[in-house]
């Protein structure tokens, strides 16, 4: 029954593969995740550096109030509420320095909360 196993895990490999179309993504399996903290008024990281053309999810804590985290050159906006967590899924399509900032007004520092995606190749 060793031989079906392998079989079947293969099926399961190229059924992954096929969740990724026209993308360049070799096998890599589950997306990455990265954890982010959001607090008055910061992120921890405050920045991440992801590979071009590797699927990411970004998990959001929020350790305070509601907050948000809004990319507006990758079109994504996610918002987190009180002590919550939320989630931004993507795969970075072009290499580069993207700011994100906080979209949920969340007191006097909120304009100064940012995080740096930096994509690489
Ligand atoms: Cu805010």
């Amino acid at each position: 029954m060793k031989r079906n196993e392998t079989l079947m895990g293969a099926l399961a490999a190229g059924l992954i593969t096929i969740g990724f179309p026209g993308h360049v993504v070799k096998a890599q399996g589950a997306p990455r995740q990265v954890e982010v903290t959001a607090k008055r008024f910061a992120y921890a990281p405050g920045e991440i550096t992801l590979k071009k053309g590797q699927p990411v999810v970004l998990i959001i804590k929020s350790e305070d109030v509601a907050h948000g985290l809004r990319f507006r050159e990758l079109n994504l906006n996610a918002k987190v509420d009180k002590g919550g967590s939320a989630q931004l899924s993507f795969i970075p399509d072009k290499t580069g320095d993207f700011v994100g900032h906080c979209s949920v007004f969340c007191g006097s520092g909120h304009g100064a909360m940012s995080l740096t995606l930096h994509v690489v190749e």
